[in-house]
């Protein structure tokens, strides 16, 4: 729906988002989906805890792909003189899939690269960047959602190797992970593969720093969801009632990120045509970042033709890349 304002803009409103913030705020307890947390300013400060010292999730996995890509490229049993199709899902700033491109370029393999994204800029981004860094290399940047295009090359008879990195799973709760492997299941070949990135099971003490850090970039990251709604929706959150807190229980693995209301307010969102109520301390849920171990995994793919055929971990086993075939 595009609505135009005054003269000099036009504001175009995300309905789904809107119908989204309908629901969850006026649930309770009161949610919101990380998925909403990426536009132009939450992929700056994104990329900003991508580098944070606390932020172990990058590094540990980026070690992986750097110290070990002969020992991946000889698990994904790939033949020199069969052509095969590489799609990333989540494209990215492809840091650590260079680790993989580089030596499949000098070693001969014949394939295409394909990145998904959502975003045609960051599919430019990674394009031009690919050229420079590896001239050799055949880019084909797929605009789209996962699926859509994973649909379209479903039924090509060349084989599939999907990179799914980053714990980006991390963002599902368990059902909803267990479909989304299913249905990436059902996109896949016999002989297509998977190698899907995942953090791990691990104490407290080196999890929460990373959804607490000492900058609060992250705070602003999560507390950004408010500034969202804003601007596109006519809010009137003043982020300084607000606060980020992250939680995460050991034992099970799942960290959640919530912004807890500091006092009992009332805030309109003209776009609703609503005031929302908070109590003093109460949360909006706005994350979920769930850690994994073999069990959980193998749960999770339980109800999918997928099986782990092995798993590669960096140094400290802070993170796991999984290679899983059908
Ligand atoms: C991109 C989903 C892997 O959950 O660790 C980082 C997003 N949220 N800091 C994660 C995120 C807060 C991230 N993933």
């Amino acid at each position: 729906m595009a609505v135009h304002g005054n003269q000099t803009s036009e504001i175009t409103i995300d309905t789904a988002f809107l119908t989204h913030v309908d629901l969850g705020l006026n649930s309770s307890p009161k949610f919101l989906s990380s998925r909403y947390f990426y536009d132009e300013i939450g992929d700056k400060l994104f990329v900003k805890i991508m580098n944070l010292p606390e932020y172990y999730l990058t590094r540990a996995e980026h070690e992986i792909l750097r110290e070990q890509p002969n020992a991946i490229i000889s698990a994904l049993g790939l033949d020199k003189d069969t052509y095969f199709e590489l799609i990333e899902l989540g494209a990215g700033d492809g840091t650590k899939t260079k680790e993989l491109l580089k030596p499949l370029v000098a070693q001969d393999f014949k394939f295409d690269y394909l990145p998904i994204d959502i975003s045609q800029h960051a599919l430019d981004d990674l394009e031009e960047n690919l050229k420079k860094e590896i001239p050799n290399l055949s880019v084909k940047t797929q605009q789209g959602d996962y699926f859509g295009v994973l649909e379209s090359f479903k039924n090509s008879e060349h084989p599939k190797v999907v990179l799914f990195l980053g714990s980006n799973l991390g963002n599902m709760e368990d059902d909803e992970a267990a479909s989304f492997m299913e249905q990436l299941s059902e996109n896949l070949s016999a002989n297509d593969k998977l190698f899907l990135g995942l953090d791990c099971i691990k104490p407290s003490a080196v999890v929460l720093p990373a959804y607490n850090d000492a900058q609060g970039v992250t705070a602003a990251f999560n507390l950004n969801l408010l500034n969202r709604i804003n601007k596109e929706f006519g809010a009137e959150f003043d982020i300084w009632n607000f606060k980020h807190a992250p939680e995460y229980d050991e034992q099970s693995g799942i960290a959640k990120s919530f912004l807890v209301s500091k006092k009992t307010q009332k805030v309109w969102i003209a776009a609703l045509d609503q005031h929302i109520s908070f109590e003093e301390g109460e949360k909006i849920h706005t994350e979920i970042s769930r850690k994994y171990d073999t069990e959980i995994l193998k749960a999770i793919l339980s109800e999918t033709a997928m099986v782990i055929q092995s798993k590669f971990t960096d140094g400290k086993n802070y993170f796991a890349d999984y290679l899983l075939i059908k």
